[in-house]
Order: C-alpha cells, then sequence, then structure tokens
C-alpha cells in the first residue's frame, strides 16, 4: 500500500473503528461469522492495523469502519457479502487505495447504525496462465497492474493498462474506476482492455460473464456496466483482460516548447507521418521545477515554459523518424530522445503526483479534467490563473495527458474553507468549454456535488434506477458516485 500523501486534514470524525461499535446490531456475530469464513487472521479490528485501509492516497478522506476483511477468493467473498447482507453491513471494497477521489475508502461518519466493512483485495492476487493465441488473461482483483504487465511480457505481450501507481494499483482497482492512464491514446482506457468479468452482487451471488470470444451478443455489457462503477454496483473478485502486441521498438521524445498548440501539432504531425503515438503527455516549467528541487531530472537542458513527453513507434527507423519530426516542429527550445521504455526520460513525468503531494503545506485539491484538444491552449491558460484571485490563493500545477485532451489540475496550497470555491471555478471553465469534470479518476466522493455538471437528468435518473436494481439497500461504497 502507498503511504498517504502529506497530512491530511481531517474533515471527518475520528479516524478508525467506531468508538460506539457496540450500538451495531448483529456487529458481533457478523464479525465472528467471517472470522469463521477467511481465518481470524484476516478479519482485522486492530486500530492501527486498520489506519492505512481508512485514509486514501491524497490524505483528504478519512473513514471509519468495523473491520477490514481480507478474504482470498471469490467463494470467501460471496460468503463473507452474504453475511453482511443478513444485518444490512455496508461494504466498501478496496484495491490499492491509489485512487485519487476517495472512493476508495468507507465514509467518515457513522450517523446510522449499520455495521461497516472494508473489503480488501490485498491476498487476491492469482494471475492465471496467459491466453497467449487468445490474446487475454484472468487475474484475481488484487493483482497489480505491474504483475499482471510482468506476466503478459513474459510472452512476448502487454497489459493496455499502464500508470504511475503501477507497483500498487490493482486490477479491481482500475475496472472500478475505468483507469485511463499513460497508454490510453494507444489502447483506449480499461473497459477497453475488459473481456470479461466476475463479481460479487449486493446479496452474495456471483456473476460471471467470462468469454474470450471476440463475438459474443447476448445481451446488456454488464462487464462494461461494472466498469467505472466505482464500487457502487458489485465487488469484483476476478477480471479476464484483453492482451496487447506491444511494438518491436519506440523512441520517447521530451520537447521544451512555447506553447501548448505546439504539442497538439507535433502529436498531429506523428500521426499523419505514419508513426504510432503511444504516450503524449504535457508538462509545465511549474511541474518540472518542481519535481527538479525534488531530485529529478531535468529532461532538457534549456527550460521553456511547456514541455511534451511523446512517445512513438511505427514501422522503419523510428529514431531517424523522431529526429526528424522534432526538427521540424514548431516552437521547439530543446529536445532530448532515447530508445523506449527510456523510464529516466519518463521519471520527471511520473514524479508529479508524489513531489506535488509532499510540496503542499495542505491536501492537494486534484481535479483531473478534460476538454476538447481545440480548446486545450485557452483552458491551460484560464486554469493556469485560478489561484491568482487573492480570496482564494492557491498554486496551481497542471499536466496531462495531452493526447486526450485530459489536464490534471493539481491545486497546493489550498485553504480547506476555499476547497469548494476553487473546485466550482475550475469545473465552471471546463464546463464552459464543453470538457468533463472527471476524465479518469472517477467521482468518488470527492466530486458527488458536482456531478450534474457532467450528466443530465434523465442520465442521473437512469444510473440511479441500476444502482438501485443491484444494490436497493445501498449497501456497496455508499456515498460514493451518489450523495
Ligand atoms: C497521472 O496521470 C495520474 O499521473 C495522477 O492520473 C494525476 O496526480 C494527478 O493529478
Ligand atoms: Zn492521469
Amino acid at each position: 500500500m502507498p503511504s498517504p500523501g502529506p497530512d491530511g486534514i481531517d474533515i471527518g470524525p475520528g479516524l478508525g473503528p467506531a468508538a460506539d461499535a457496540g450500538r451495531r446490531p448483529g456487529l458481533d456475530r457478523l464479525l465472528s461469522r467471517l472470522r469463521h469464513i477467511v481465518g481470524d487472521a484476516h478479519v482485522v479490528t486492530d486500530p492501527d492495523a486498520m489506519a492505512g485501509f481508512l485514509i486514501d492516497w491524497t490524505g483528504r478522506h478519512r473513514g471509519q469502519a468495523d473491520a477490514v476483511l481480507r478474504p482470498r477468493t471469490t467463494d470467501e467473498v460471496s460468503r463473507a457479502v452474504v453475511e453482511c447482507a443478513e444485518v444490512d453491513a455496508e461494504i466498501c471494497a478496496q484495491g490499492g487505495n491509489t485512487g485519487l477521489v476517495g472512493g476508495s475508502v468507507p465514509p467518515s461518519d457513522r450517523a446510522g447504525s449499520r455495521p461497516r466493512i472494508v473489503i480488501s483485495t490485498a491476498r487476491m492476487t492469482d494471475i492465471d496462465d496467459v491466453d497467449v493465441i487468445g490474446r487475454c488473461v484472468g487475474v484475481q482483483a488484487g493483482a497489480t497492474v505491474e504483475a499482471i504487465d510482468a506476466r503478459a511480457g513474459a510472452v512476448g505481450l502487454a497489459f493496455g493498462v499502464d500508470l504511475a501507481s503501477r507497483h500498487s494499483a490493482t486490477a479491481g482497482g482500475v475496472v472500478a474506476t475505468n483507469a485511463g492512464g499513460i497508454r490510453m491514446i494507444r489502447r483506449g482506457n480499461t473497459r477497453a482492455q475488459v473481456l470479461g468479468i466476475e463479481a460479487v452482487l449486493a446479496d452474495g451471488r456471483i456473476l460471471r460473464r467470462w468469454t474470450s470470444l471476440v463475438k459474443d451478443n447476448v445481451g446488456y455489457d454488464l462487464p462494461g456496466l461494472l466498469t467505472g462503477s466505482e464500487g457502487t454496483l458489485a465487488v469484483i473478485t476476478r477480471v479476464l483482460f484483453r492482451l496487447v502486441v506491444p511494438p518491436r521498438a519506440s523512441i520517447v521524445a521530451v520537447a521544451a516548447i512555447d506553447r501548448v498548440a505546439d504539442a497538439v501539432e507535433l502529436i498531429g504531425t506523428a500521426a499523419s507521418r505514419g508513426l504510432t503515438v503511444e504516450a503524449a503527455e504535457l508538462m509545465t516549467e511549474a511541474g518540472i521545477a518542481l519535481v527538479a528541487a525534488h531530485g529529478h531530472r531535468r529532461p532538457t537542458a534549456a527550460s521553456g515554459p511547456f514541455y511534451v513527453l511523446l512517445e512513438v513507434s511505427g514501422p522503419g527507423d523510428v529514431e531517424s523518424a523522431a529526429v526528424e519530426l522534432l526538427q521540424g516542429a514548431g516552437g521547439l527550445i530543446d529536445a532530448v530522445l532515447e530508445p523506449g521504455p527510456a523510464r529516466a526520460l519518463w521519471g520527471a513525468r511520473e514524479a508529479h503526483t508524489e513531489t506535488i503531494a509532499r510540496s503542499s503545506v495542505t491536501p492537494v485539491v486534484k481535479l483531473d479534467i478534460s476538454v476538447p484538444i481545440r480548446a486545450l491552449a485557452e483552458v491551460f491558460d484560464e486554469l493556469g490563473a485560478v489561484g491568482d484571485r487573492n480570496d482564494s490563493p492557491c498554486r496551481p500545477v497542471l499536466f496531462g495527458h495531452v493526447g486526450d485532451g485530459n489536464i490534471h489540475v493539481n491545486l497546493l496550497d489550498v485553504p480547506p474553507d476555499r476547497v469548494d470555491d476553487l473546485t466550482d471555478r475550475v469545473f465552471g471553465i471546463v464546463t464552459a468549454h464543453g470538457g468533463s469534470i472527471s476524465a479518469e479518476h472517477g467521482i468518488g466522493r470527492a466530486k458527488v456535488a458536482w456531478t450534474h455538471l457532467g450528466r443530465e437528468a434523465a442520465d442521473l435518473a437512469t444510473m440511479r434506477a441500476i444502482k438501485g436494481a443491484l444494490d436497493p439497500r445501498g449497501v456497496l461504497n455508499p456515498g460514493v458516485l451518489f450523495a
């Protein structure tokens, strides 16, 4: 589990199991039955041992629960959920706890009397043998992105999802949030990688849609529905992932550039010359200066207001094609390039999240948004200025997946009473440009109050109807996605 970010502001009552646990009918009996199912050692109730499961990565969201359950199999999850249903217990599923919107920790309040259990997938890490011909692999929900990719790599394939938190982020987590990540521009989001799913429904039944068939059109796309459902519809226990053929060779280039538009143009030119864009990231001098101050190598000798990282592959001599591309690029100040995977060149980009977390005196306000690519440059300008007003001063650091129109808006040193105002301001800019308030991190607890900005009334009502049908008692991840 990753360490939480900087010391958080406690936005709810105390961390840990509720002191008033005695007032929860059926809790003692539930805990004893859960111990019977998974073994004593895997029903954690000690406050110190539970602490890491009850605070999210950003340090902004702290929850309370009566126990953390660590099952090993789908069958154990199913039996545990049946027991929880008996006493109307709330269930929060948790993978690597690397989410950035508070969706992976339980609620902070204990208003009701229902018991509350965190189901951690930490022990569910099995990865099946890869189906090399069908190019897919079945994994348990707790398998990490890194482990899945390593297993695929051993047979010459790759996992289509990749992200900086790869060593902790899990299959269940990336599916529950429909994670994007750095390969989205090339491979699509997590939903595009999901062929099949196994999940435990709110009443304990096991839902299994598991087929590697390329064509299988029988009814609703339930794996697609559960992908991105943020733990509100079922507990995901296993996933059948599509695997991809990695490029034979790639080149990673980082260029210091004058304008956001130069990055957009570079990506377009690369594609029009027959290069395949494997990744395209944008950073600013504010972000690069911050990571450099924390010991990371500056990517280029000369600095610029913006930096674009481009990873390309293609037929023929990719290196020469990349050099040619950069030589003809507009607004170019300086550039370096290395053969992929070029982890060191990626380092400055991938260090952003951790470094930003360590550099803010208050938990970072993280707003993951997307806008149409044509509006990117203007939106970057407007977002860069959100902290300029005296009533809500803050330090913005913007970076993101430029090819997807996805900007990670990180606001540092935000006084706690200005969080909502700044969020309103950022989302105001985004919606005015026809963008989305959540590009890839989900809604979680952090953005529930703004969901109406992203979906129309009939759309929200349809989502609520689905939630009501699958979880009529509202026990699965309460407070996430819906108020
Ligand atoms: C990334 O792209 C992640 O590195 C995290 O989505 C973004 O820290 C963030 O805001
Ligand atoms: Zn991202």
